[in-house]
């Protein structure tokens, strides 16, 4: 399998992470393309994801999966033993559900205020900005971290008694928060402190080196 993807972005960090957590890191080969010269919006590259952007998983057969959740489904499908996307039913719904309000309140907001609010990925790349846009949705994370606080003051992970995907995109969205300088709030104690723990975790301390050769096995 190859993924496509860019070493410091955050929602590839979600992939590497799930690859790590399951073991998969020897099965992909990485893919660099270049978000800051706009190689994402190349033909090429849309002919592999029309919405142009990263990261996206070529399977051997050719297909490609782009959607960090599609991707995610997909690797914890692979061993018939879900890790990270839930058991049961009522596990699969609540991950899933949580995961997409990650992106909807935290992760994607931020994105948009990264590419409204700020330079974003430069002039040659972002063709359209709209700075009232960006700022609402970087008002609109403040509040999806103080949401995602009075969760975590509820359960241990986002998406109930166990670690799982809607983890890593709350991860994620405190990655693009760190590059774009939106510090969570001191109140957001729970938050915080979860967010230490996560720490904890390889999957999460190596995300970014992650696309370095792998050493040979000896
Ligand atoms: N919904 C998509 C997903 O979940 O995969 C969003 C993917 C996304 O926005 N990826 C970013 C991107 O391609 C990569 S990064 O910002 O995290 O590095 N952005 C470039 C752009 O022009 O939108």
């Amino acid at each position: 399998m190859k993924v496509y993807d860019w070493h410091t972005g955050p929602y590839p960090a979600r992939v590497r992470i799930a690859l790590a957590e399951k073991n998969l890191r020897s099965k992909v080969q990485f893919v660099s393309v270049d978000l800051w010269k706009g190689e994402h919006k190349n033909p090429e590259f849309l002919a592999k994801n029309y919405s142009g952007t990263l990261p996206v998983l070529e399977l051997d057969d050719g297909t490609f999966i782009a959607e960090c959740t599609a991707i995610t489904e997909y690797l914890d499908a692979l061993d018939g033993a879900p890790a990270l996307t839930g058991k049961t039913p009522r596990e699969k719904g609540m991950i899933h559900m949580m995961s997409k309000r990650a992106e909807l309140e935290l992760l994607d907001a931020i994105s948009v205020y990264f590419h409204h609010g700020t330079q974003g990925l430069g002039p040659n790349v972002e063709i359209y900005q709209n700075p009232e846009w960006g700022f609402r949705q970087r008002d609109k994370a403040i509040r999806g971290m103080h949401y995602f606080d009075g969760v975590l003051k509820q359960q241990p992970f986002v998406g109930g008694e166990a670690f799982s995907m809607a983890d890593i995109t709350v991860i994620g969205g405190l990655i693009f928060a760190k590059l774009v300088e939106l510090p969570v709030p001191a109140e957001c104690e729970a938050l915080r402190a979860w967010h230490e723990r996560m720490q904890e975790r390889p999957s999460v301390q190596n995300w970014v080196t992650m696309s370095e050769p792998v050493a040979a096995s000896v």
